[in-house]
């Protein structure tokens, strides 16, 4: 029997200036094209499609200084936040569509805003934990979770258009998976906060299952928080997610991407989902961005129940002859 999931409330992000390649903007309306609120629906899955959120046009937010873009991102943000508050007064599991990884600034701050504290699972190759002054590619994507961190609050610039963001997470409720692309300086944060990693190495040394157990144990020893998973689709190995921006060898197979969507999902604390980083320009074949599009739908529905040993409605009876 199926377990019964709370509903899914639905919020494209269509935004790419996080970083410089376009063709980003487009996997909300790719995703959904994909039957993924069918899909849902057909699971048993109560959906509400909110549609895309509108962002500012802000085009000539160059410089000052080494972030790119300041003022479109802390704009998008702002209104992602916005419109996470809103589906979460609503009930809903939020859903978020992105987009590039910055979007997780809005979305995070967004559902802390509405619930409180939470827990944060973030799974992809890097650990977009870069202050402002020590990303080196200037790409606010790289640099997500320090926005939103208290303990880093010290070592952050003053941003004019961040200036809204409240930080809202604090390192001991954050946990990596699926990390094998970090920088010096993230290692070096990393180390510094004690935050919990399982990079690749540690799914190649314990397993997934084990990475998951140990996820939701150290999560919930200081009790049940609603858990925010932000899934880059990068986490996933490029053989079978190659439509995206910066793919790195090595990484989760199609198996562990789904045994870890579905572990969280069976916890009933999933509050919100990020699925971003989906690329369709990024794919060298129509076949390349199918593969990386229909993983996407298939990790969003293990988020809300789906089972690969299958799954019936509560109400089933067999046809009487
Ligand atoms: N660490 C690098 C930077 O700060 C690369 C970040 C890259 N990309 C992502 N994020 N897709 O998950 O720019
Ligand atoms: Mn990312
Ligand atoms: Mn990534
Ligand atoms: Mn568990």
């Amino acid at each position: 029997a199926r377990t019964l999931h709370q509903s899914a409330g639905v919020i494209g992000a269509p935004f790419s200036r996080g970083q410089p390649r376009g063709g980003v903007e487009r996997a909300p309306d790719l995703i959904r094209a994909a039957g993924l609120l069918t899909r849902l629906r057909e699971q048993g899955c109560a959906v509400k499609d909110y549609g895309n959120v509108v962002f500012e046009d802000l085009e000539d937010d160059e410089p000052p200084g080494l972030v790119k873009r300041v003022r479109a991102v802390g704009s998008a943000t702002r209104r992602l936040s916005e419109a996470v508050q809103a589906v979460k007064r609503d009930g809903h599991t939020t859903v978020m569509l992105g987009g590039d990884h910055s979007l997780a600034i809005g979305s995070i701050h967004g559902h802390a805003a509405a619930v409180g504290h939470l827990s944060v699972v973030w799974v992809d190759a890097h650990a977009d934990i870069n202050t402002p002054l020590s990303s080196y590619t200037g790409n606010i994507h790289g640099q997500s979770m320090s926005y939103l961190l208290h303990e880093l609050q010290p070592k952050m610039p003053a941003l004019p258009s961040f200036s809204w963001i409240r930080p809202c997470v604090w390192a001991r409720d954050l946990v990596y998976v699926g990390l094998r692309d970090v920088d010096p300086a993230e290692h070096y944060i990393l180390k510094l906060l004690g935050v919990k990693v399982f990079s690749m190495r540690e799914v190649d040394q314990l397993g997934v299952a084990r990475v998951m157990e140990e996820t939701c144990d150290y999560l919930t020893a200081r009790g049940k928080k609603p858990i925010h998973l932000s899934y880059d689709i990068d986490a996933i190995d490029p053989s079978v997610t190659p439509a995206t921006g910066t793919p790195v060898a090595g990484g989760l197979s199609y198996r562990e991407g789904v045994y870890i969507a579905e572990h969280l999902g069976q916890t009933g604390l999933l509050s919100a989902v990020d699925l971003v980083e989906v690329n369709p320009l990024r794919g060298q074949t129509e076949e390349a961005v199918q593969s990386t599009v229909s993983t996407a739908v298939d990790l969003l529905l293990a988020c809300f129940g789906r089972r690969r040993g299958g799954n019936h409605p509560p109400e089933y009876r067999l046809p009487e002859p």
